[in-house]
């Protein structure tokens, strides 16, 4: 089964999700997963406005792909946890309707925190060192879970200004954490979490692949070329996007993320 992995979006979705499905239906794609962070980004955590319509593209059209036989499989990022739990951090939008809102889609699209696709361990920042998946990991998440959420959530490395000595699945630092300490009983990873310029594999690692490649600096300038990791019996294979020139002619012309009452 072909599957397609997608990085983070950040509240970019209406622009990233369309080059998916674009690239879906070229690549003759049955499978999608989704490395979560759909939310909040540089600057925009009081626009209610973004939120709302970002929240509403990515219902909608994580539904039209099932309703297509598309699987897709959305994962939890440790920006999506804080609105699941109501532990919010200083990066989390506050307003409390929408906080609602966001919580009651989340778990209506079926939230997990990892999947295992041909071998390949995928989460949104990785398993590291002797750490193993618990069973409920690989399915979706419900209020039964929001405790272990929030203690993962809070297990935050050092190399991402925490107190813990390595990062949970929600933490883990690609170059610093999950290639340095890697998982020997899953040398086999995909994760987002960590930008990079482009789908990168760490070779000491194994077959560790970094795919967070629509991250933008704070002035919104696209860190990443926006590449998409296509996935066939244990392949792997870039596929480009059109992404970072769309982001950098929005941003030239600074229509990107317009506050608008
Ligand atoms: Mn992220």
């Amino acid at each position: 089964m072909r599957t397609l992995v997608v990085g983070d979006l950040h509240l970019l979705g209406s622009i990233i999700l369309p080059l998916v499905e674009e690239k879906a239906k070229q690549e003759k794609v049955e499978r999608i997963v989704l490395l979560g962070d759909y939310f909040d980004q540089w600057g925009q955590t009081a626009n209610v406005n973004l939120y709302k319509e970002e929240l509403n593209f990515l219902k909608v059209w994580v539904q039209a792909q099932r309703s297509k036989k598309i699987e897709v499989i959305c994962l939890l990022g440790n920006h999506d946890v804080p609105y699941l739990t109501g532990n919010l951090s200083y990066y989390s939008m506050q307003d409390a309707a929408m906080i609602q809102e966001i919580k009651a889609t989340l778990l209506l699209l079926g939230v997990q925190i990892a999947a295992k696709v041909d071998e390949f361990l995928i989460s949104h920042a990785g398993f590291l060192a002797d750490e193993k998946p618990k069973e409920w990991y690989f399915t979706a998440v419900d209020s039964s879970h929001l405790a272990e959420l929030n203690q993962l959530e809070k297990m935050v490395g050092k190399a991402r200004g925490g107190s813990n000595e390595i990062g949970s699945v929600f933490w883990a630092d690609y170059h610093f954490e999950l290639a340095p300490f890697y998982n020997r009983n899953y040398p086999k990873q995909i994760v987002g979490h960590t930008p990079v310029t482009k789908i990168t594999r760490n070779k000491a690692a194994g077959y560790l692949f970094g795919v967070d490649t629509f991250s933008l600096t704070s002035d919104y300038y696209p860190i990443g070329n926006g590449a998409l990791l296509l996935l066939e019996d244990g392949q792997v294979k870039g596929i480009a996007t059109k992404f970072s020139t769309i982001l950098l002619n929005k941003n030239l012309a600074n229509t990107l993320f317009c506050l608008e009452d």
